[in-house]
């Protein structure tokens, strides 16, 4: 019989851990509101249709796609949590600003199911939020407050930082979230690289950057899920994840907003780095919601490489 003072590190739920990191009671109830929510939006991914909008199921209802799902089931508890005022989201065209708490304590933008695309092929996918004070959400990532990401793989697992290290909780059978890594860390350079979008659509700087990665003996690790190769970067402390500007699509393909902030909040708290190839990811003024980006993300000596492959232009 253990009492809660028998508890070993790994025992130690999200709430209970994050009690004791002396940050705002209210941000401790939102980031267990959003590990909340990702229990239903994994459940949805195991068990919901792998059809899309508009197909029924076996009764003959109709069916929601697992983005449009996961979108409502995080705005819902964003919503009626009491500290949020207004709301963006990858699904979303407009912010939503939730009526009952005007003057909220932060705002939140986020992308529910990153990867969807992947659920049909049975790969893992993830939810990516980022936290702001207050109600402004045009702000720069350096202004966050705090980031998570759920990742929905073979386990579930919940990354955060709110700027005081980066924690990984895993979900148990009782569907708790039970601290496995505290305070992970990079190392300054890697050898795993994990490149978006297609090769011939590459700049002359970005070719090259890939090429000097391949001779340093860097192997090739892409799912084509965000969360989980970010995932893989973090966890293993090594590596660079790309996705570059294209030359049909000069500022790529991921959000600033919903993507690219709360990761790279995440890798610097962990010692990484995030660039555009010009200047750090967290220091982009956005301008518009769906405002895209080029990123280069990871170790901090592969990210600087690559700064100095595409000198100032790709
Ligand atoms: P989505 O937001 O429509 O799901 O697209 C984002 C996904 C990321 O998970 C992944 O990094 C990227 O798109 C992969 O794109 P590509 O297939 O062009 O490499
Ligand atoms: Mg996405």
């Amino acid at each position: 019989m253990f009492g809660e003072a028998g508890k070993t590190k790994f025992q130690i739920d999200l709430r209970q851990h994050l009690r004791d990191q002396n940050i705002s009671g209210n941000l401790v109830h939102l980031l267990c509101e959003i590990a909340e929510a990702s229990k239903y939006v994994i459940n949805a991914i195991r068990t919901g249709d792998l059809g899309v909008a508009g197909t029924s199921n076996l009764y003959g209802e109709e069916q929601l796609a697992l983005d449009v799902l996961s979108d409502r089931i995080i705005r819902k508890r964003l919503q009626h949590s009491g500290v949020v005022c207004n709301i963006a989201s990858e699904e979303m065209e407009e912010i939503f600003q939730v009526s009952s708490n005007p003057q909220g304590m932060f705002s939140v933008a986020y992308d529910p199911l990153d990867g969807s695309s992947l659920v049909d092929v049975n790969l893992a996918v993830g939810t990516i939020v980022g936290i702001y004070q207050g109600c402004d959400l045009l702000q720069t990532g350096r202004k966050m407050v705090g980031a998570v990401y759920i990742l929905y793989g073979p386990r579930v697992s919940l990354v955060y930082s709110v700027g005081k290290g980066v924690y990984e909780f895993t979900m148990n059978q009782l569907m708790e979230f039970t601290l496995t890594r505290e305070q992970i860390r990079m190392q300054p350079s890697g050898d795993i690289y994990s490149p978006g979008g297609l090769r011939k659509k590459y700049c002359e700087g970005n070719e090259r950057f890939i090429r000097y990665l391949e001779e340093k003996g860097s192997k090739l690790r892409y799912s084509g899920g965000f969360v989980p190769d970010i995932n893989q970067v973090l966890i293993k402390g090594k590596g660079v994840f790309m996705y570059p500007a294209l030359t049909d699509s000069p500022n790529g393909k991921l959000r600033l907003l919903f993507e690219l902030n709360p990761m790279a909040f995440l890798i610097e708290q962990a010692g990484g780095a995030a660039t555009n190839g010009e200047s750090p990811i967290l220091d982009i003024v956005p301008e518009s919601l769906d405002q895209r980006s080029p990123i280069y993300i990871g170790c901090r000596e592969d990210v600087e490489k690559a700064r100095e492959f595409l000198n100032g232009g790709c």
